[in-house]
This record gives structure tokens, C-alpha cells and sequence, in this order.
């Protein structure tokens, strides 16, 4: 009763916004940072029921990723670490959109008593909260706080501004009984990076001008993280741009911009021509790479499936080192299962290309939660978003094998390469951000493979040749028109509409096309391939006029 009348009482302070109705979409709340005010104080009652509910740290992070800086937005990372158990999303829209502060607590009170929350704090509980650098994120990230502390017993500790991968890793740390703060993040990525560059085979030494590589940091909080960052490192060559000092978040730069426009963001041009070129989204979870070209503002993008494939040669390399066993005598080698995790958006050459490795590969719709939920089913499972969204996960049971081989190794083979290749297993568990998709983890793990294999970004783009590819978004009155199936590659809504997409296809050589309704805008997206760039383009248009 007491809790009831604090709700009451502190909800009256959060009216929601008139006409607007909002959707835990495919990463969070997303609106424009002015009507956001009280669906993150009741985000922040939610993540501290979730920490009662799991009786362990959750995380909220206060971000609009890489749309445009009067957006913000509000997500939840779970006790795992990663996105917030699906089950709750249901509960998440009914409170955003409860027109009152009655309705709103009886919402509470009903999902209390149906989940059986426990309303006090037997472990550790709490909720990190953190934001990127959108300057509406102070205040959101005060009514966060409110929220939070309208549940009694659960506390928010302000972790100021964060990438959101950080969050999610502080959160994962916590829960595991690890220390967790911004430092030993760091700690963690440069020290197992340096470990993998201890490791580098000999004599691959790449020139100076392979190992120069240029960041462009969308103006967000990712440049200036990636900035202390380098400062404990040694064998990089980074020049960091668009850290945010000057320029607007993701206007006209970051990971977004470059992959959807294909051109160079603000700040680089004709001098870059050669170097080797990556851009972060404006939260730092997403990471591209790219080549600046001789007269003209258009790229050679190195995607999130271009990244992908070069984790996944890296690590099969490794497992097949690993595996080299010369004797019956030395334990039976543990077969990892390893493998991919794409969405429909993967460029088809691809897709083709890691089958090719002899890979399974598996597609998921879109939406970092349903990537990160199959590749976790592997003993080392790789999942990219086109977009360069995506890390490697690696299971518990593998981690423990390899612990144990490498112990091994280390007693009856020092200095052999299968101890080599465990170690370096064991550095990428540890640098590769196990809670989420994270641009830093990510480039560091790229830096290190290009230097071991010797290979500059072209070699690397070499390694298969894009399809031409085109999207486009159509604007409709009702996305929840569209429906899909088998991960968004069918539309089964509107009746007949896949039939029609289906006669456009057949009409180009190796075409591919699909639709399906954004998540976060109010949109159909419209996906196509085909081997000209002037296909692709056609059967797009031809297929958003079926949508319009
Ligand atoms: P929607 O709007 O659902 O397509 C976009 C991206 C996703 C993901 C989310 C969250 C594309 C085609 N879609 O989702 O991959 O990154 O935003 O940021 O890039
Ligand atoms: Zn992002």
C-alpha cells in the first residue's frame, strides 16, 4: 500500500504525452526525445521490477542509436547482459501507453502479483543507468532515475555517459561477480588485445600504410571512448574524426550513413584515398569499415557481413590448428560447433560464401534479440547485422574446454602453435563483448585478424564480391499490414502480395527481394539484390510500387 501511494504519487509527476503511442520496437522505445519524459520514468519502474523479479543487476541505457539527435530513445539490458527477455515486451507497451497515473499503478500492481515479483531485494540488485551524448539524455536520465526509485529497495547507480555496449557489459560483468567499471572494461579490451598481438604469427609485418586506419566516430560518444582507449594500446595507428567535439551526432557521418548512402561521411575525402576507414553508429554498438575512392564521394563498404567473414576464417583457422593432433594418445579433440547467424538483409554473396566455408548458416528476423538468442545455441556461434551490428558468442562449455586444453598445452607443449591458436580462442572470449554487438570490441578484433592474416582492407574486401544491392523505405499509413514469415523472407499479408513480389523476381537473373515493416519507423522496408546495380535498383522500385 505504501509502494502503491509512492507510485501514485511520483507517476503524477510523469504525464504521458497526448496522441502518441509508442512500441517496445526491435531496440526499445524510439520517439522524439521531447515526448519521452514519462516513458522513461516508467521504463526506469520497469527494469526495477525486472531486478526484483531476477534478484540481480539489469541495465538501462538512454539512446537513439544512430538517428537524429533530437530523437532519443529508452531500452532495458537484462540480467544477462543482453536485451530484455522477450516475454515482458507486452508489459513494456501497456505501461508507456497507460493514460494515467491510476491505470497506470493498477498495470503494476496486476503484473506484480501475475509474475509473482518479489518486492524486496534478497541479492544484489540495482539498476546501471547510463546514456550516449545527446543532450536531452541528462534529463531523461533524472526521470530514469525517479522511476527507479519509486520501487523501494532498488537503487540506480549512474554510469553517466556510455556506449551502449558498455552498458550491457557492465551489467553481464556485475551479475557475474566481476568487477565492472568503465576501467576494467578497458582493462579487458587492451589487455587481450595486446595478447592476440603478442600472439601475431612472425614476420607479418604489413607496411605503414596498411596499418594506418582512420575512425570516423558519427559525432557520438564512441569517438571519444575510443580515445582512451587507444591511449592503452600500442601497434595501432588510429586517427580518430568525428569524435563529437564539433559536427552533429549521425549528420552525415557514422556507421549508419556509410552503409545505407555508400558514400564518405563529413571529414574524409580525396587525401584518405587507400587508408583504411571505419565508422561506429552514434552509440558505438555498430561498426563498418570502408575505402575512400579516387575522385569521387563514393566508398568500397566493408559491411557487417564482410566483418563476419572474417571472424569466421579467423576462428575456423584457429579450431583447425587447435585440432591438429599428432598422437591417439592426446585427448579426443572437442569438434566446436560452430556457426552463423544472418538476417534476410546479408548480401546473398555472403550468405554463399560461408556455406562455401563449409559453415552453417542460419537466418533470423530482424533484431539483435533473435541473432543473439540462436547464436547462442553454438559452442561458438558469429551473428552480424548487415548494418554492423554483431559479435561472437561462445558457450560456457567451450569457454571451460579451453581453459583446460590450454592448460594443457602449456605443460606438454609450450610454444606450439595448437597452444597458440587456445590462446588466442581464450584473448577473443575475452575481447569480443559477450553481452551485445559492441564497434570497439569489434575493431579491435578486425585490427588484430588483418595484421595476423597480412592483409590490407582490399584483400579483405576481396574476399567475395558483393551482389549490388538496393534498399528503400516506403512511407504507409499501417505497416501492420505487412506480415512475414520464415525470417522475413515471405510476405504472407497482404493476400497475394508475395505472388506479386515473386513475378517481379523472376524477371532478373539471381534477384532476390523482400519486404517487411520497420520496427523502428513507420515504414516498409524494401530489400533487393540482383547481379547489375541497375537490377537490383528496378526490382526495388518495382516493388515498393506493389507496397504503396
Ligand atoms: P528496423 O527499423 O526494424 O529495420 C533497424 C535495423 C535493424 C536494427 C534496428 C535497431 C536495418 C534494415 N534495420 O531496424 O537491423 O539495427 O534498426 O537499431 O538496418
Ligand atoms: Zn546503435
Amino acid at each position: 500500500e505504501r509502494q502503491r501511494s509512492i507510485l501514485l504519487k511520483s507517476s503524477s509527476r510523469f504525464p504521458p504525452p497526448q496522441g502518441v503511442r509508442l512500441s517496445y520496437g526491435t531496440a526499445g522505445f524510439r520517439a522524439d526525445a521531447s515526448v519521452l519524459q514519462s516513458t522513461v520514468y516508467r521504463v526506469g519502474i520497469l527494469a526495477a521490477l525486472r531486478s526484483l523479479k531476477t534478484q540481480s543487476v539489469i541495465g538501462l541505457m538512454i539512446t537513439a542509436s544512430h538517428n537524429k539527435v533530437s530523437d532519443n530513445g529508452v531500452k532495458v539490458a537484462d540480467s544477462s547482459g543482453g536485451m530484455l527477455a522477450q516475454d515482458w515486451e507486452p508489459f513494456a507497451d501497456s505501461i508507456a501507453n497507460a493514460p494515467d497515473p491510476q491505470s497506470f499503478v493498477q498495470l503494476i500492481c496486476d503484473f506484480v502479483k501475475k509474475e509473482n515479483i518479489p518486492l524486496e531485494a534478497v541479492k544484489t540488485t540495482g539498476i546501471l543507468v547510463g546514456r550516449d551524448t545527446r543532450p536531452s539524455g541528462e534529463s531523461l536520465l533524472e526521470a530514469a532515475k525517479e522511476g527507479v526509485s519509486s520501487i523501494v529497495g532498488v537503487v540506480a547507480i549512474d554510469m553517466g555517459i556510455l556506449t551502449t555496449p558498455q552498458l550491457h557489459w557492465m551489467v553481464r560483468a556485475r551479475n557475474k561477480g566481476m568487477e565492472a567499471s568503465e576501467l576494467d572494461y578497458f582493462n579487458q579490451l587492451s589487455g587481450s588485445f595486446r595478447c592476440l598481438m603478442d600472439l601475431l604469427p612472425q614476420g607479418n609485418k604489413t607496411n605503414e600504410m596498411h596499418t594506418k586506419l582512420i575512425v570516423d566516430g558519427s559525432n557520438g560518444v564512441g569517438g571519444e571512448k575510443l580515445e582512451i582507449l587507444m591511449k592503452m594500446l600500442t601497434g595501432l595507428n588510429m586517427d580518430i574524426r568525428n569524435s563529437g567535439k564539433e559536427g552533429v551526432l549521425n549528420e552525415g557521418v557514422g556507421a549508419d550513413y556509410v552503409q545505407k548512402e555508400k558514400v564518405v561521411p563529413c571529414s574524409f575525402g580525396s587525401a584518405d584515398v587507400g587508408i583504411r576507414c571505419a565508422s561506429l553508429d552514434g552509440d558505438a554498438d555498430r561498426l563498418v569499415y570502408f575505402s575512400c575512392l579516387a575522385n569521387s564521394n563514393k566508398i568500397d563498404l566493408v559491411d557487417g557481413d564482410k566483418i563476419l567473414s572474417l571472424f569466421a576464417l579467423f576462428i575456423k583457422e584457429q579450431l583447425r590448428i587447435l585440432n591438429e593432433v599428432e598422437t591417439e594418445k592426446v585427448e579426443k579433440y572437442h569438434q566446436a560447433h560452430l556457426g552463423v547467424v544472418q538476417t534476410a538483409y546479408a548480401n546473398g554473396a555472403s550468405t554463399a560464401y560461408l556455406k562455401q566455408l563449409g559453415l552453417e548458416v542460419i537466418l533470423t528476423p530482424t533484431g539483435v534479440k533473435y541473432l543473439h538468442e540462436k547464436a547462442a545455441e553454438f559452442d561458438i556461434g558469429i551473428y552480424f547485422e548487415a548494418n554492423g551490428h554483431g559479435t561472437i558468442l561462445f558457450s560456457e562449455h567451450f569457454i571451460r574446454w579451453l581453459e583446460d586444453r590450454s592448460d594443457k598445452l602449456s605443460l606438454t607443449s609450450k610454444g606450439s602453435e595448437q597452444q597458440k591458436a587456445a590462446l588466442r580462442l581464450m584473448a577473443v572470449t575475452k575481447l569480443i563483448n559477450q553481452a551485445v554487438g559492441d564497434a570497439l570490441s569489434g575493431l579491435l578484433l578486425v585490427e588484430v585478424i588483418l595484421q595476423h592474416m597480412g592483409w590490407s582492407i582490399h584483400q579483405w574486401n576481396e574476399l567475395y564480391e558483393d551482389l549490388p544491392s538496393r534498399q528503400l523505405k516506403v512511407k504507409v499509413l499501417d505497416r501492420t499490414a505487412v506480415v512475414t514469415a520464415n525470417a522475413e523472407t515471405v510476405a504472407v499479408k497482404p493476400l497475394g502480395i508475395q505472388e506479386a513480389i515473386n513475378a517481379e523476381i523472376a524477371k532478373y537473373p539471381r534477384g532476390r527481394c523482400f519486404i517487411r515493416p520497420s520496427g523502428t519507423e513507420d515504414v516498409i522496408r524494401v530489400y533487393a539484390e540482383a547481379i547489375t546495380q541497375e537490377a537490383a535498383d528496378d526490382l526495388a522500385n518495382s516493388v515498393a510500387r506493389l507496397v504503396d
